[in-house]
């Protein structure tokens, strides 16, 4: 161990001179044992994470008997999840000892991109020829003509950014992703409208859950375009709003297709996709009117009200209801239900995100929360902090360096393909990027460094223009678990990754509670966590010694210097939950400087939001049609007349993952769309027709599914496909752009450089006819 860590604490924290902090926890984990002997097998107590992927951390118990992993179970004691796990984990051993595992670093000559040409070779070596190559790249184009590309939520998140600096390039981000539609703009919009970011009530941030007295359960849960019973996104386990529900919570749901949960709403909106805001705005406009909207929190805590008021007038409950497309009288019954409620919460989705102004309809359906004083209340909208104040955003100059004895040079030129949006939240354009890629403009991007990211299969909004443009890089670097379309695309040099039971780590430093991973297994062949990898490479691009730690252990032990844990105290509790307090906002908890109120620029809710007015951008939200929609383009929607949203996520995959996986490809065999059976009716579709779905960008093959769930105007496609099942040999790609429906999505953003079109394109279907 390095010097530096050996002067921790007998915590384990770091120690600046005798100040050793003490992490204070709500859990005691005294008798909690977290490993032991059963039939054979040991058994270790700890916290699922990735690869394969997925936003969560689950409890779980994981059987190891002579090595091998034997079965994984959900840990019942574990607040987390309390012993449910969904089919993924349940199936996880399918994913680690796939036949089809990456096993060894593979490198390939460049002229034999697409092929599967690829030949096993060192760690060394391929830390050898990134080096060379991602070195010749920068001593002729600068630092910044390397993008450095990360896939969603997963283990990456934090770390990401570490091998970005490491290539000193300010382009660092989500490999593709239009409008960086996932969170992004939800994070962003309520950054700026409450200067944090606030998650549902269900009890998740006590140990002892639904039982803890200060608790009690929303009155009303808004699932809005959102399906986190299937999804457990961002940090969400579906369960907790069904326990919820079991405690009273009931649902006001915003959804065009029929969900489980729109199943058991008392008020459910099948809106047409994209029109979200208009909703939002209109019962935001009932609630005033009825007089129903929080007054005190309203007066005390927010700002611009009066203005806002005036405002959201002109979204009467009448051009909401044509807008989406949904009873009038719905919507006043649903403003009165949330105006009345004791207490309520957003349980918001990526469909926000996925239209193109996503960015300013998450601020419309943020405001509902405010207006009714749904803010760190019980049931209501709670901050969302890291857990022990733990860092692990490398972002440059951030504390996180602090230990690391030189600093990395800062980069500068970060591509935010102008949007002023995007450079105050210091992002990058992916669109720009793309752009950059093709054009050289405003400077070339010639390599790309790619970890967790199938971007040609999933994450690329037009993958058909995402293509050529990887495949003329003078240097591609992928890190995967599985050859994928991407990979072999355009990988030069290609490593294989540890899934988690392969590793160590910490868990995905969420709000709730801080975890360890505990290894159970050896990796398969030469596999290496990503954390590793990023790290050894940095070696050769800053030099061994700018790091203290030696080891992965040493690593976690300095992440965590500052929490009052170590690797090893986090592992034997295998969780920690920190203290917890509502109102924060009351007690000068949310404020860096202490005082009351919000960390917002005014210190107050922003209902007027003059960030939004220095953008170039009305200071309230609006609602604006997506650009192709029956309304906006009537020509367009003469010829592709239905409406498309894309990607509800499905039980069995995490986005193009687990097409390999026989049990969870047996829940899904092929590519599919949902269409109601009148609207396929009409087009001479029957239920199972494989099908063309096409509109001016491009087209895609899947098979029709046809269920009343759906809006007859909407048809529901799936995303992510490949067929790994074909092999790599048969040039093309694994099938990837045969039943890839984001040939049909642009890669555009909205206004602010933030949203997408993922949920709201134009298209029409027609049967194959075989
Ligand atoms: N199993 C599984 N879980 C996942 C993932 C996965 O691939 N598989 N992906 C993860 C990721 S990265 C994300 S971002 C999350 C996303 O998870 P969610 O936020 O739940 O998003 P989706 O499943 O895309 O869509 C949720 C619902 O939105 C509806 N919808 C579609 N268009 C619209 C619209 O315009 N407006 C409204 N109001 N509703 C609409 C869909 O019918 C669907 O029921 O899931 C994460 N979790
Ligand atoms: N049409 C349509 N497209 C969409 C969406 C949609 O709703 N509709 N959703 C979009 C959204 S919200 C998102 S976030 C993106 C997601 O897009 P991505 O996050 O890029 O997801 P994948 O394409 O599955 O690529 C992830 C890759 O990471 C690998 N992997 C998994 N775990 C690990 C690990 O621990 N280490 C390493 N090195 N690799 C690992 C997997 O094998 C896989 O190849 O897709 C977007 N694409
Ligand atoms: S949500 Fe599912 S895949 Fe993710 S950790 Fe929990 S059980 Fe595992
Ligand atoms: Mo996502």
């Amino acid at each position: 161990m390095s010097e530096k860590l050996e002067k921790q604490g007998p915590q384990g924290a770091a120690a600046p001179e005798g100040d050793v902090p003490v992490a204070r926890t709500q859990d005691d984990p005294t008798g909690r044992v977290c490993q032991w002997e059963e039939d054979g097998c040991t058994v270790l107590r700890t916290n699922a994470r990735t690869g394969p992927g997925c936003h969560d951390n689950c409890g779980v118990l994981m059987y190891v008997r002579d090595g091998v992993l034997e079965k994984i179970e959900g840990d019942p004691e574990n607040p987390y999840n309390q012993g449910r796990l969904c089919p993924r984990c349940l199936a996880f051993k399918e994913m680690l000892y796939h036949e089809d595992r990456l096993k060894y670093p593979l490198k390939r000559a460049k002229e034999d991109r697409g092929k599967n040409a690829f030949t096993r070779i060192s760690w060394d070596e391929a830390y050898d020829i990134i080096e060379r190559e991602m070195k010749a790249v920068i001593d002729e184009y600068g630092n910044e003509a390397i993008w450095v590309t990360q896939g969603t939520g997963r283990d990456i998140n934090g770390y990401g950014p570490l091998m970005a600096q490491y290539l000193g390039t300010p382009n660092y981000g989500t490999g593709f992703l239009s409008g960086i539609a996932c969170y992004g703009p939800r994070i962003f919009s309520t950054a700026l409208k409450s200067g944090g970011l606030f998650v549902c009530d269900y009890s998740q941030f006590f140990p002892d859950r639904y039982d803890d007295p200060r608790w009690e359960a929303p009155e009303y849960i808004l699932v809005w375009g959102n399906n986190p019973v299937v999804a457990n996104s961002d940090g969400t386990l579906g369960h907790w709003v069904v326990e919820s529900m079991k405690r009273g919570s009931k649902l006001i749901v915003m959804d065009p297709t029929l969900t489980w949960l729109a199943g058991k709403a008392d008020v459910w909106f099948q809106l047409r996709p994209g029109t979200d805001a208009a909703l939002a705005l209109a019962l935001c406009d009932q609630i005033i009117k009825d007089d129903l909207y929080d007054h005190e929190f309203v007066s005390c805590w927010c700002y611009g009200f009066d203005e806002f008021a005036e405002h959201v007038s002109q979204y009467p409950v009448s051009f909401a209801a044509e807008t989406c497309g949904v009873p009038e009288d719905l919507i006043v019954e649903a403003a009165r239900k949330i105006g009345r409620a004791k207490s309520c919460c957003l349980q918001w989705g990526v469909a926000m995100d996925h239209t193109s102004e996503g960015f300013i309809t998450g601020m419309a359906c943020f405001d509902l929360m405010a207006l009714t004083g749904n803010f760190e209340n019980p049931g209501g909208m709670l901050a969302a902090d890291p857990a022990f104040g733990m860092s692990v955003t490398w972002s440059p100059r951030g504390s996180v360096w602090d230990e690391c004895s030189e600093p990395i040079p800062h980069p500068e030129r970060k591509n935010h393909g102008g949007y002023k949006a995007l450079e105050a939240m210091n992002g990058i354009s992916p669109d720009a990027l793309l752009e950059a890629m093709e054009t050289g403009e405003p400077y070339p991007i010639k390599a790309m460094f790619m970890m967790q990211n199938n971007a040609i299969a999933c994450m690329g909004a037009q993958p058909q223009r995402i293509l050529p443009a990887l495949q003329k890089m003078e240097f591609n670097v992928v890190v995967d678990l599985f050859l994928t379309p991407t990979a072999l695309a355009c990988a030069d040099v290609l490593l294989p990754a540890a899934c988690f039971a392969e590793r160590i780590g910490i868990t995905g430093h969420q709000p709730y509670a801080l975890g360890a991973i505990a290894q159970a297994v050896e990796p398969l062949g030469e596999c290496k966590s990503d954390q590793r990898i990023i790290y050894e490479l940095g070696d050769r691009f800053a030099g061994r010694d700018h790091r203290p730690w030696d080891s992965e252990q040493d690593f976690y032990d300095y992440l965590l210097r500052s929490t009052g844990f170590t690797y090893d105290s986090l592992k034997e509790r295998a969780w920690a939950y920190p203290e917890f307090e509502y109102k924060k906002y009351e007690k000068g908890l949310l404020r860096p400087d202490g005082t009351p109120g919000f960390a917002t620029s005014t210190g107050r809710y922003n209902f007027y939001c003059a960030e939004m007015a220095y953008f170039g951008f009305s200071p309230f939200a609006t609602y604006e049609e997506p650009p192709e929609s029956p309304v906006s383009a009537p020509e367009l929607a003469e010829k592709y007349p239905l409406v498309l949203t894309t990607g509800a996520r499905k039980w069995g995959f995490f986005h193009s993952e687990h097409r390999q996986s026989p049990s969870m490809r047996r829940l899904h065999p092929e590519p599919e769309f949902l269409v109601h059976p009148e609207t396929a009716a009409a087009y001479g579709i029957a239920d199972g027709d494989w099908c063309t779905i096409s509109n001016n960008l491009g087209s895609a093959r899947l098979r029709a599914h046809t269920t009343v769930r759906i809006r007859k105007d909407t048809v529901s496609a799936d995303h992510g496909w490949w067929f790994p099942e074909r092999g790599p040999e048969d040039g093309t790609l694994f099938g990837t752009l045969e039943s890839n429906i984001n040939q049909l999505v642009p890669m555009r953003p909205g206004k602010s450089g933030l949203g997408a079109s993922y949920k709201s394109q134009l298209c029409r279907i027609d049967k194959i006819e075989e």
